[in-house]
């Protein structure tokens, strides 16, 4: 059965006035479609796992709004506290307790964080980060890894993931050959890359900086040994072990990656789901590392609105809600059933198809796979999956526009919702076929 097309009309008048006001008509480049085609819709609002777009469609969504959406959209609890907290004012450019409070959870759920500062994205904190494990080394070097993406500061945009990934981008333009000479890069999963990066550069790496499961190259995980590799290689160095968690954090366990991995790096960020839909990032590790940022040392890093009570308040509640018991049983069991119902429906279609999830993370290939790295990840049906996106758009269900991108399920996703989306998977294969 064939679904009716969408009726988007009122999209594609806004995308169209937008074009003329903001590059692309879009805030954030992989909004625009650009690799699956056609045109985005234009959201009016979100509730739970639901969004509608200004013509009245409903969807599905497994986007999140790129991941903080876990507890489901518009959760009226991070809405009343919201509501309260924004009587006393929206920002103080000044401490507030509820900074402590947001501080002290992230502290005692992430293995690594014995010390954080807020900022305001995940590329803030990845940026700070970076000149953090340089001012604490003395070291310039950086490992990172292809297809793993860590915001868009010019350092990291050396064979980076997600958008750039998306859209094919040669790295990009704006970016001195002086700042990108010091971000080197392996393959994810390649041990002994890291060990001749290490061997060629000694005493000059400071860090080696890694998603521990990516989810803007698609989504791809490590490989027994890789990261617990990864720890005792920068251990022998005298280098420090990055996790960018700002996708994975809160998301895979209440500890993050490294909870479910048992590898503590020494450094970790966050983003996305502590600020519970507002603007936050984060950075936090060991103590005497944290120690050297501004004012209590001389690394310097600032920001206006960081720390401010209501994305404070948002996460606050968003952890809370996560704390509770048998969540991350719930949201495996969820994503578990929903890759397994997309494997058979991509088989009965006669498609080759690779799919994993971990806790409320997932992703596919349109290849037979394994996808161990970016480039074996490049091997997917990208030309198909955008038919495919578009097919499920029109069956109601809305999926990252990328083939390098990850999938996000939230604790309201229903059975219902998950065999719904299923079965609209289950038309647009056989529609793509
Ligand atoms: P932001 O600056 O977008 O808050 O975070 C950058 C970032 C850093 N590290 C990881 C592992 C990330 O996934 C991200 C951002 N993720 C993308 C989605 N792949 C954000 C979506 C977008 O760019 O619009």
């Amino acid at each position: 059965m064939t679904a009716p097309a969408l009726n988007t009309s009122h999209s594609q008048a806004i995308f169209g006035a937008a074009q003329a006001l903001m590059p692309g008509g879009v805030s954030s480049p992989v909004r625009a479609f650009k690799s699956v085609g056609g045109q985005p819709i234009v959201f009016d609002r979100v509730k739970g796992p639901y969004a509608w777009d200004v013509d009245g469609n409903k969807y599905i969504d497994y986007i999140g709004s790129w991941g903080p959406a876990i507890c489901g959209h518009a959760h009226p609890e991070v809405i009343a506290a919201l509501q309260e907290a924004i009587e006393k004012g929206t920002s103080f450019g000044a401490p507030c307790a509820l900074e402590n409070t947001l501080a002290e959870m992230v502290i005692d759920a992430v293995p690594s964080v014995e010390m954080v500062r807020f900022v305001n994205s995940g590329t803030e904190a990845c940026m700070a980060v970076l000149r953090l494990i340089r001012a604490y080394t003395g070291r310039d070097k950086v490992i990172k890894f292809e297809g793993c993406y860590h915001g868009h500061a010019d350092m990291f945009l050396v064979k980076a993931g997600s958008g750039v990934a998306t859209l094919g981008l040669p790295d990009s333009p704006g970016v001195p050959r002086s700042t990108t000479a010091n971000t080197l890069t392996a393959p994810y999963n390649d041990l002994e890359a890291v060990k001749a990066l290490f061997a060629e550069n000694p005493e000059a790496i400071a860090g080696v900086i890694l998603e521990p499961i990516v989810g803007n190259a698609g989504f791809i995980q490590p490989e027994p040994g890789f990261l617990e590799g990864l720890r005792e290689l920068t251990k022998e160095h005298g280098a420090l072990l990055v996790f960018d968690e700002v996708m994975t954090g809160f998301r895979i366990s209440y500890g993050g990656a490294q909870a479910h991995f048992g590898v503590t790096p020494d450094l970790t960020t966050m983003g996305k789901v502590i600020g519970g839909g507002l603007p936050v990032g984060a950075y936090g590790g060991r103590a005497d590392i944290m120690g050297m940022v501004a004012p209590a040392g001389p690394m310097y890093q600032a920001g206006t609105l960081s720390g401010n009570p209501l994305a404070m308040t948002a996460g606050i509640k968003t952890l809370e809600l996560l704390k509770q018991p048998g969540t991350y049983e719930k949201l495996t069991a969820t994503t578990q059933k929903l890759v397994a119902g997309i494997k058979d429906a991509a088989q009965s279609a006669g498609m080759s198809i690779t799919a994993a999830s971990v806790s409320a993370m997932f992703g596919f290939f349109l290849c037979e796979g394994p996808v161990r790295n970016f480039e074996e990840a490049k091997a997917t049906d990208s030309e198909r999956f955008g038919k495919l996106h578009r097919a499920m758009l029109e069956h109601g269900v809305y999926l990252a526009p990328s083939a390098f991108e990850a999938g996000f399920t939230s604790l309201a996703h229903s059975e219902a919702d998950i065999e719904a989306t299923i079965n609209a998977f289950r038309e647009s294969f056989a529609a793509v076929a």
